[in-house]
């Protein structure tokens, strides 16, 4: 797109998607005749949607023209304080620097944090801006924190990891889904007319330690709740494996047909009968066993013209220590039943950003280049460096995942400057107080944004981009369906498109490679680096994606697009025929149970586990400046069961202080009989003393480099109202 000269308002009605979730609802976005909110913004029929949208979406475009909206580059004074500065000097600097900073220290010395909000184009020419422009290594991005453990696991599984490797519309006639740590109903509304079907054949399971929202759509004979010990899920995943070995539930015929590894994972079952993994979770071993008998009978149904069977996580089960492991676990059940890769049913994760699919696929990661090439493979390296028109050399090797990039800032193997690009890492990353003291000490932050983020307002230089609405590009959501963002009105005067920075950037640094300021042409470079990949996207055209055809990845120029309405196009459903392995088949990987260092409790701690509320998105950087967002949800509250409470002498609405040896924090208690009485619950949207975050460890999954987010021992103190 052109730099926009003025703000401008909307002509026409304009198809576009909503900024924040994976489920990417369809909106239209109209001319309003009063001026008072540029755009009027309403629910449109899509598949994911239906048309519903949730408070979140509905309310986005309040931000567009928000008093707080960021509308000049800001540069930081020697006393603190930002005053504006021209986007020439802006530019100018940030070059400087990073040349400076590379001259002295080394390459590696100036980092980039990317973000799965990021439309394909932006992931894609980040993750080329980063190996061409700075020659770094030190890139990734904040998908570590979201979906790097489930992706870990549906590598090794499946050869290939898309979230949900069947479209999403697939589950509306389900007899049974079993949800393992996902709270659909708070995170993606519209996605709950999805479940209808398992909950009218009564089959809708829910696990998780609190009786969420989703876990309230079991009630009424709609399906049941498992409610095990946070962090535990392993245990109960192996449990319901052994029933199925152990009375001979499992699909032989399939499981020798399309997998390996079965033998070892016997062995590994051995000892994980009902009782036992009642005593380490928590769920009554009748539970486990009249689970693993119905997801079997509805399977053996669903073999025969029954409706189909879904095992789905979330990041309840995936954001631990062994997430991957676990999500491997609830795979293993999924082969057991002989579902993946049939019409009979499957398995998926739920992938949670706007683009954290796509995010995922072009580069941004550490170890990866674009179409889910390996930064390691001389082959994958050769295919990429050939559309950049560099030699192969040129590309840095891989760099580290992201809890060590920013944990190690400003420290002697960090970096020594840091680009920000859609993440609010000072509230997101794990024990976060490490990531602001490493931003201090920084030579040189750069942070992207609309808005003066917690972690921008650390910045040295803060650079105002663009907002959803009023930039071109593609998303991929939940389901690998690639989709258009449309803008549909101009940005403030001052707010520029984040490739256009990045090209400018290149082009002051003497890059190899071009960089277009243009979505459109980055996206026909992204589909000839993605090409051959395993996310191939070179046969998806821009005006099919245009006209509206559902285009799933992977779509080589072989498969033919159909712009018919209802008719999909690419791969809708993957492993129909093969899984992505070379000899076709799925893996089965056994995984064992071993003790979190950080599992074992003092007297008098509770398990604090983390998540979200419907009416924030993420580091609320966007929805707490949305006035009614802000009322319905102003601060952290701790969700704590009475008997707990009690224990502790804390009363409905008392401010609790929660601490551990990392940090402490502050929150209001809420007393709900739906949460188990060893484990309280936050949300992580909130910032200062509300951060949850400076109580969560640095500790990460070997396999995945996802941290610990959801189970941290945590003592509570509750406190007078001015303490
Ligand atoms: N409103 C809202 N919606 C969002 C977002 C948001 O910030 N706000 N973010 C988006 C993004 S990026 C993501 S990743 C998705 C996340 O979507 P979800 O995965 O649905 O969200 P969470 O609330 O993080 O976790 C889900 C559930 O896991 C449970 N849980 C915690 N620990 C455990 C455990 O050890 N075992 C089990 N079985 N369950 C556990 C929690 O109690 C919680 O109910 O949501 C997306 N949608
Ligand atoms: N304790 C705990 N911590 C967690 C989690 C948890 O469950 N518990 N969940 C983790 C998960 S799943 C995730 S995804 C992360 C999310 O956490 P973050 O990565 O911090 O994500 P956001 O809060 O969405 O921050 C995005 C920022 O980028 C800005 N922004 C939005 N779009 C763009 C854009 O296109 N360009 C630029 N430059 N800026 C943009 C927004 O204004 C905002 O300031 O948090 C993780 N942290
Ligand atoms: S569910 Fe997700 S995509 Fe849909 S309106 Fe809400 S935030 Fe937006
Ligand atoms: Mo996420």
């Amino acid at each position: 797109m052109s730099i926009p000269t003025e703000a401008g308002h909307v002509h026409q009605a304009t198809d576009t998607h909503c900024p924040y979730c994976a489920l990417q609802c369809g909106i239209t976005l109209e001319p309003t005749p009063d001026a008072g909110e540029p755009v009027k913004l309403s629910g449109r029929n899509f598949e994911t949607n239906g048309g519903a949208l949730c408070r979140k979406g509905y309310s986005a475009a309040r931000l567009l023209r928000h008093a707080e909206r960021l509308d000049t580059p800001l540069l930081r004074h020697p006393d603190g304080g930002f005053s504006p500065i021209g986007w020439d000097e802006a530019l100018d600097m940030v070059a400087q620097r990073a040349a400076g900073i590379r001259a002295k220290h080394g390459a590696d010395a100036v980092a980039v944090f990317g973000a799965g909000g990021l439309t394909n184009e932006k992931a894609y020419q980040l993750g080329k801006f980063a190996r061409l422009a700075l020659g770094t290594s030190r890139i990734d991005y904040n998908g570590r924190f979201c979906m790097s453990s489930a992706a870990t696991a549906g590598n090794r599984a499946f050869g290939l990891d898309r979230g949900l490797p069947f479209p999403l519309a697939d589950l509306d006639g389900a007899s049974m889904i079993l949800m393992l740590g996902s709270n659909v109903a708070d995170t993606m509304p519209p996605f709950v007319r999805h479940l209808e079907g398992a909950r009218t054949s009564g089959g809708l399971v829910v696990v998780d330690p609190r009786r969420s929202a989703t876990a309230e759509l079991c009630a009424n004979g709609a399906g049941w709740h498992l409610q095990p010990t946070p962090a535990s899920d392993l245990q109960l995943l192996l449990g319901l494996a052994h029933v199925l070995l152990g009375e001979s539930l499992v699909d032989h015929e399939y499981l020798a047909r399309r997998t390996n590894g079965l033998g070892a994972l016997r062995s590994s079952l051995a000892q994980w009968w009902p009782e036992r993994v009642e005593s380490a979770t928590g769920v009554p071993a009748g539970e486990i066993r009249r689970t693993a008998r119905a997801l079997a009978l509805a399977a053996r149904a669903a073999k025969s013209g029954g409706g189909p069977v879904y095992i789905l996580t979330g990041r309840g089960v995936e954001q631990h220590a062994n997430g991957t492991d676990t999500t491997t676990a609830a795979i293993n059940l999924a082969l057991l039943l002989g579902l993946p890769g049939t019409t009979a049913g499957g398995f998926g994760t739920i992938t949670g950003q706007g683009n954290g699919q796509g995010g995922r696929e072009h580069g941004q990661k550490c170890d990866q280049l674009p179409g889910y090439r390996k930064i390691t493979d001389p082959a994958h390296r050769e295919h990429v460096a050939k559309v950049w028109g560099v030699a192969p050399e040129t590309i840095p090797g891989p760099g580290v995942p992201a809890t060590e990039l920013l944990h190690t800032l400003g420290r002697e193997r960090g970096a020594r400057m840091l680009m920000v690009h859609g993440s609010n890492p000072a509230l997101s990353s794990p024990d976060a107080s490490r990531v602001i003291v490493g931003l201090r000490r920084l030579d040189f932050v750069v942070v992207c944004d609309f808005f003066l983020s917690e972690t921008a307002a650390e910045a040295h230089l803060v650079l105002p981009v663009l907002q959803w609405a009023e930039e071109e590009g593609t998303m991929t959501n939940l389901e690998g369906r690639v989709l258009r963002r449309r803008a549909a009105l101009e940005a403030p005067e001052m707010a520029r498109n984040e490739l256009w920075i990045l090209a400018e950037l290149a082009r002051r640094l003497d890059s190899p490679g071009t960089f277009s300021p243009e979505a459109r042409e980055v996206f026909e470079e992204l589909r000839l680096a993605s090409a051959g990949g395993l996310a191939d996207y070179s046969g998806i055209d821009w005006d099919d994606l245009d006209a509206g055809a559902a285009v799933y990845w992977p779509c080589s120029p072989a498969q033919p697009v159909s712009r018919e309405p209802g008719r999909r196009s690419g791969t809708p459903r993957l492993f129909l025929e093969r899984f992505s392995h070379p000899d076709g088949r799925a893996v089965i990987v056994p995984v064992h149970h071993a003790a979190l260092p950080e599992a074992a409790h003092q007297p008098g701690m509770v398990s604090l586990v983390t998540g979200r509320l419907l009416e924030h998105y993420q580091t609320g950087t966007q929805t707490r400046r949305v006035a009614e967002l802000h009322a319905a949800a102003p601060e952290a509250l701790l969700e704590i069961h009475p008997a707990t409470a009690l224990a502790h002498g804390i009363a409905e609405g008392q401010r609790v202080a929660l601490a551990n040896g990392r940090g402490r924090m502050v929150a209001r208690a809420r007393l709900t009989a739906g949460i188990r009485l060893d484990t309280v619950f936050l949300p992580f949207h909130f910032a200062g003393a509300n951060n949850a975050n400076l109580l969560t460890p640095a500790l990460v999954d070997p396999l995945s480099a996802m941290p610990e987010f959801k189970h941290v021992p945590v003592s509570l103190y509750p406190l007078g109202d001015e303490s």
